[in-house]
């Protein structure tokens, strides 16, 4: 595999999934304490309080990240530590993520900024959540303070981390904080998620007049038919729709796309939500697109389900998820977005999987691991030979996590988390992945 010389690599994370610290410096709850608090919401009730303890060990991690040899690292900043009540801004939360941005730029990391990955404050969410229009408010005074504050130290900037798991499995499918089951909630939590990633970029680039880059990420999985009927193919496009077009076609088209709001509207009884100018703003044009892919869909047609599909049965190896690996349909899904939707630069901002680790003798062989991000390396590398003009790629993650409803129960990292003595320890996949980049930068300086 080869890549060019600005190409970066990368490792990525989020807060609450890490940081710890839960009631610290004037943190207040988020959503996420309040579900994982809610019996059977998440596996054995796990919680973010201490996580990673990245908190109070973020110099240890960074010098993990710096012996990897990545050229950027993505994190994510907690609300809550930033604004702990509405209106109320927060220094001493701010002050953290300033130490860690400038801390990365010292050791020649390129700080990759996500403002909003999950973490909603309790207040916000006592008054509506994503669904009160005035949360596009509420997230602009944060990603106001963000670029008051770090907007210098920072590489790149990504608005919203997969609106898709913040509004429908948050507020349609109820698996995500906070829980809720309806898609009249979630389709306008969705519109302001993204009425909000817009506001952002028009203040970043107007008032503040940044240079910076500024994207969002979604996370995208392409769709197949179980077979070629026309009843498989409805339940193709269906799941596509609710998957991928309804965020892919306000971002890039500046329109919701009519047979899913048809679909849709035997549940939600009005757009009313949707007002003039929003589409607009919606599909301001970025600096990047960033795509989150861990594996494919495939589905069959049913008459019994909402949206006329159900999951089929799929013959592929699968991670510890149980989620197809498909590097192939990645490489369809890029291919799909270039000819459909835009031709701004791409980031995979996250890729990875989780496999059931074992610790054996202070070593994780986790073989399967290596193999994953292996042919998702490759597929980003024949891509590229295709001219689809993918800019990097960040492994998800950089340590073992809270996966949110799974709780510490799947491990994504490639340095395995003791989680009782906060022990790093590096699987050979973390090995394996320094060893790529070493050699990319040896090819490149051969090449100079
Ligand atoms: O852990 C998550 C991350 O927070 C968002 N993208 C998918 C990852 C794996 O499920």
């Amino acid at each position: 595999m080869q890549f060019n010389k600005d190409f970066v690599f990368g490792t990525a994370t989020s807060s609450y999934q890490i940081e710890g610290a839960h009631a610290e410096d004037g943190r207040t709850p988020s959503i996420w304490d309040m579900f994982c608090d809610t019996d059977g919401k998440v596996f054995e009730k796990h919680n973010g309080d201490v996580a990673c303890d990245h908190y109070h060990r973020y110099e240890e991690d960074i010098a993990h990240i710096k012996k990897l040899g990545v050229d950027t690292y993505r994190f994510s900043i907690a609300w809550p530590r930033i604004f702990p009540a509405k209106g109320e801004y927060n220094p001493a939360g701010m002050a953290f993520y300033k130490k860690l941005a400038l801390r990365l730029r010292e050791e020649g990391i390129k700080p990759a900024v996500t403002i909003y990955h999950w973490d909603l404050p309790m207040w916000a969410h006592e008054e509506g959540g994503w669904v009160n229009r005035e949360s596009v408010d509420w997230f602009l005074d944060f990603a106001r303070v963000c670029f008051e504050e770090l907007d210098e130290v920072v590489d790149s900037w990504i608005t919203h981390n997969e609106p898709w798991c913040a509004g429908f499995l948050g507020y349609h499918l109820g698996q995500h904080a906070p829980g809720h089951t309806d898609l009249n909630e979630a389709v306008r939590a969705v519109h302001h998620i993204l009425l909000s990633h817009g506001k952002a970029v028009e203040l970043l680039k107007g008032e503040f007049a940044s240079s910076t880059p500024i994207g969002i990420t979604l996370n995208l999985s392409p769709v197949y038919a179980k077979t070629d009927s026309a009843n498989d193919q409805i339940a193709r496009n269906n799941s596509d729709g609710y998957s991928n077009r309804w965020f892919l076609d306000p971002v890039f088209k500046g329109q919701y796309p009519v047979d899913m709001m048809n679909l849709f509207s035997k549940y939600v009884h009005s757009f009313d939500f949707i007002h003039a100018g929003d589409l607009e703003t919606i599909s301001t044009k970025c600096d990047f697109f960033g795509i989150n892919f861990y594996s494919r869909g495939i589905v069959e047609f049913s008459a019994a389900s909402d949206f006329l599909y159900k999951g089929a049965y799929s013959d592929y190896d699968k991670t510890g998820m149980g989620w197809d690996i498909a590097p192939n349909e990645f490489k369809d899904l890029i291919r799909r977005l270039r000819a459909e939707y835009t031709d701004l630069p791409i980031y995979i901002t996250e890729n990875g999987a989780a496999f059931d680790d074992v610790l054996e003798d202070g070593r994780v062989h986790d073989q399967n691991r290596i193999d994953y991000v292996n042919m998702h390396l490759q597929a980003v590398s024949d891509l590229n030979e295709e001219g689809m003009n993918i800019q990097g790629y960040y492994l998800w993650s950089l340590l073992d996590n809270f996966e949110w409803s799974f709780g510490y129960d799947k491990r994504f990292g490639i340095i395995y988390i003791d989680f009782d003595s906060q022990e790093r320890i590096w699987k050979d996949s973390a090995y394996f992945y320094a060893d790529v980049i070493s050699k990319h930068k040896k090819a490149i300086e051969q090449q100079a």
